[in-house]
């Protein structure tokens, strides 16, 4: 079995800048509302914010210790708190360009939750990613993180080095299903039922 090359001892560990929510000496990526149009479904609500003023909604900073085929790639992200009309504040969401590569996310701080939804299927799913949690991403899945609560959410995915980002099918199709608050909670909702008035 080949073996992967061992990283540098600078690269074994990391830490965490838990305040500004990203890697110390890690590149990092912000994205702002104003990069976002398209992926909100309330296309009304998202001008009406973006006309109050540009933000950011998340940041992710990356990690990537070894690039061999059993080696693992971090990614740290912080989603500001925030919502667009019903929608809350989340990631552009993607695959991986390598469909088996699976992901595990573990949340830091605050309350979120994480979208997957089946490439085949189109089945969809919510589960938590509060301070605490931890999900799964199986393989073949798309995957979004949304900012439930009222603070920062910090979290932590984890994925194989060969995962890869496909962006261009979220880009172009959206995710089918869209996760609005309702009663002070995340609900999921068809996304096509979401824009008929659900
Ligand atoms: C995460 C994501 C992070 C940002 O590290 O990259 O949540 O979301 P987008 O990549 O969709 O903008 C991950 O899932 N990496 O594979
Ligand atoms: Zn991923």
């Amino acid at each position: 079995m080949p073996v992967n090359p061992v990283p540098d001892d600078a690269l074994l560990t990391a830490r965490m800048d838990l305040e500004r929510g990203c890697f110390r000496g890690a590149p990092a990526r912000v994205i702002l509302l104003s990069e976002m149009r398209g992926y909100f479904a309330d296309q009304a609500a998202c001008n009406e914010a973006r006309a109050r003023g540009d933000q950011a909604v998340y940041q992710v900073s990356w990690l990537e210790p070894g690039s061999g085929a059993g080696d693992l790639h971090y990614g740290l992200g912080r989603i500001s708190p925030g919502r667009v009309g019903r929608e809350y504040f989340m990631t552009k969401g993607h695959l991986h360009a390598w469909r088996p590569a699976a992901e595990v996310y573990i949340g830091l701080q605050g309350r979120g939750c994480l979208l997957l939804e089946d490439e085949t299927t189109g089945q969809g799913r919510i589960l938590p990613l509060d301070h605490g949690c931890m999900a799964y991403v199986p393989a073949g899945t798309a995957h979004r993180t949304m900012n439930t609560g009222e603070e920062p959410l910090l979290y932590l995915g984890v994925y194989p080095a060969a995962a890869g980002h496909d962006y261009g099918a979220i880009a172009t199709r959206n995710f089918l299903h869209v996760v609005v608050e309702r009663g002070g909670e995340p609900v999921m909702i068809e996304r096509a039922a979401f824009l008929k008035g659900a």
